[in-house]
């Protein structure tokens, strides 16, 4: 898998990210350092009870004439371990808010970031692709800040601390016990070898079933349509058992390397039973010593043992992050310009093409090539032409949800990429071909560009698209809600929503992407009526496959594998006896049929 690079260390990128938070998340490690040496107290005061009032030469005497000082040193362990306690409940507290707080952010910011993206982006990444780094991924990368973090202080400050404890205490047996941990250290750096590239297949894995999920349930319609449930499930199936099955041997990695992380753990009781039972018989330490070597024991082992699950949570994080951070320090290629031109008024609403030639960045196959018109204020133009020759690839140039690949695309004379993005695509109103609709109300939907859009006006845009028909005959009215997608309404009721929400910015360019398709002829006339006598000035540009759709246009343009291939009115181009008219003789033959 190639290494990605980014601007910043992944360590770096949550600095950045938890900023107003480092001082919190600073003293929440000094907390974790602080409440590890705590640790240790209580075998230390341990230590001085035993050899003073429990083993020693005058234990009993020390006992009856220091009974206080006993008493005084239980209760002091008593208030250190409750002293403790509360530093590791608030410490916990402390990473958690932090790590919410960034996970907020980045998510937020993310978010952000998908929603400025182009086209190019969203025909890159899939959508559980994205939702997989907007939940799994990030959770990881929270999951690092309040465990991983916390856990590499804690070992880190356990084995040092008990380490000088040693060392005070008895040199050679301190050597004897820490002669294991670098064995142990190689073993993890074996492990950690093994189990990155785990990670990274077990994260493009759980995207993959998210993917499918994903697909399945927005898709569910055509599965059922083609009665694919079954093949659907297994494919599922398949995928789930590739997760699972990774997911498996992700864990094994690790077992695979315990037994000899547990030997070592293991040893070390044996290696203080021998070496300090040796010491303690020829009293080169004392009792008290070696009960606080035995009650730390643990403080050795048990860093030993948690580091390959925490090595194995940081390779989770490293593989989530590289996800995340690709989205993050993503840029889109289509940008305001740094000069781009401030256009506060209503353009006019001139369209202009200019010599313009098209790619797609993922294929060389040209769509359009050498194609010119001119769409002046207030004209109507009409696109035609068969499917897959060009026509929703031409007018997405308009908005710039792509760039020509040549020549210029012009709005009231200045090329659109020079003007600011935002205010170009608010003055265009747009229906595309695949009508997308909000979970929300019919008039939440209509008033999607202009939240402030009064009620009378809602209506007066479905008057127009002719929406206001059927909307009001709907027992909820405009306050029906309709699900993901426009479930719930017919091809052709969506399609006259999708208009009302075009129109309803009152653009000076208004572009309909076979809007009227699936709207029957009566309907359909009655559309065409209204937006002749729309009550602002806008420049419309209609794809359309039927002659009844087109045939009132200024201007009819037929498209012929990416290039104009037919220029002028209705009547221009039946006299010239081309596709058009071809397509006037097949089209009125049926019409007169019907
Ligand atoms: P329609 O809607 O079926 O009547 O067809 P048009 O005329 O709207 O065709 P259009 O512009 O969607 O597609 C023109 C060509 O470009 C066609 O060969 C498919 C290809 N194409 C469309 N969208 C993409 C895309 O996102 N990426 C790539 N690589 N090719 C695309
Ligand atoms: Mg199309």
């Amino acid at each position: 898998m190639k290494e990605k690079r980014f601007p910043r260390s992944k360590i770096g990128w949550i600095w950045d990210n938890i900023k107003g938070l480092r001082g919190m998340l600073i003293i929440a490690m000094i907390g974790t350092v602080l409440y590890n040496f705590l640790q240790l107290t209580v075998p230390f005061f341990s230590q001085l009870i035993v050899d003073r009032f429990l083993t020693g030469e005058n234990a009993g005497a020390n006992f009856d004439a220091h009974r206080s000082e006993f008493y005084t040193l239980i209760a002091a362990m008593i208030g250190i371990t409750l002293l403790r306690a509360l530093i590791v409940y608030l410490d916990c507290m402390a990473y958690e808010h932090v790590s919410q707080r960034a996970l907020y952010r980045i998510r937020n910011f993310l978010f952000e970031k998908i929603e400025r993206q182009d086209m190019h982006f969203y025909n890159e990444y899939r959508t559980g692709d994205l939702m997989t780094r907007l939940t799994g991924d990030l959770d990881a990368v929270r999951h690092n800040i309040a465990w991983v973090i916390r856990m590499i202080i804690e070992c880190f400050a356990l084995f040092t601390a008990v380490s000088i404890y040693f060392f005070s205490m008895n040199v050679k047996l301190a050597l004897c016990i820490l002669a294991l941990a670098p064995v142990i250290f190689v073993i993890v750096f074996c492990f950690r070898k093994k189990v990155a590239p785990m990670h990274q297949l077990l994260r493009e894995k759980h995207a993959q079933m998210n993917t499918a999920a994903q697909e399945n349930i927005s898709g569910n319609r055509v599965v059922k349509a083609f009665s694919r449930e079954d093949h659907e499930i297994d494919k599922f199936d398949q995928i789930n058992r590739e997760y699972a099955e990774t997911n498996k041997k992700t864990r094994l990695v690790w077992v695979k390397f315990f037994p000899f992380v547990e030997t070592c753990a293991n040893l070390l009781p044996v290696v203080l039973l021998w070496v300090g039972g040796t010491l303690l018989m020829q009293d080169e330490m004392t009792m008290g010593e070696y009960v606080a070597f035995s009650g730390l024991m643990w403080a050795i082992a048990n860093p030993m043992r948690l580091l390959g699950n925490i090595l194995n949570e940081f390779q989770r994080f490293s593989a989530a992050a590289d996800k995340v951070m690709e989205i993050y320090y993503s840029e889109p290629s289509i940008v305001d310009a740094p000069d781009a031109i401030d256009h506060p008024d209503r353009f006019i609403g001139k369209v202009e093409f200019k010599d313009v030639s098209f790619s797609y960045e993922d294929s060389d196959l040209p769509v359009l090539s050498g194609i010119s018109f001119v769409a002046n204020p207030g004209e109507t133009i009409a696109i035609m032409g068969e499917t897959g020759c060009g026509k929703t690839s031409l007018i997405q140039l308009i908005p710039r949800f792509y760039e020509p690949t040549s020549g210029e695309v012009l709005v009231d004379d200045l090329n659109v990429n020079t003007l600011k993005l935002r205010q170009l695509r608010t003055s265009i109103g747009m229906a595309t071909q695949d009508v997308l609709l909000y979970s929300d109300t019919i008039d939440g939907n209509i008033a999607y560009g202009d939240s402030n859009l009064t009620k009378e006006n809602v209506v007066k845009f479905a008057r127009y698209s002719a929406a206001d028909e059927f909307v009001s005959k709907m027992p909820d009215g405009y306050n029906t809600i309709v699900g993901e997608r426009g479930v719930g309404l017919s091809g052709g009721q969506k399609q006259r929503i999708s208009l009302a929400r075009a129109l309803a910015i009152r653009p000076s360019i208004l572009i309909l992407d076979d809007t009227t398709s699936a709207v029957d002829m009566e309907t359909e006339k009655q559309i065409q009526k209204s937006l002749s006598e729309l009550d602002f000035p806008c420049t419309k540009i209609i794809i359309a496959q039927r002659i009844s759709t087109t045939k009132k246009a200024d201007k009819i343009l037929i498209l012929q594998d990416g290039k104009i291939s037919e220029e002028g009115t209705h009547d221009e181009l039946i006299r010239k006896n081309g596709y058009y008219a071809e397509l006037v003789r097949l089209q009125t033959g049926q019409e007169v049929i019907q």
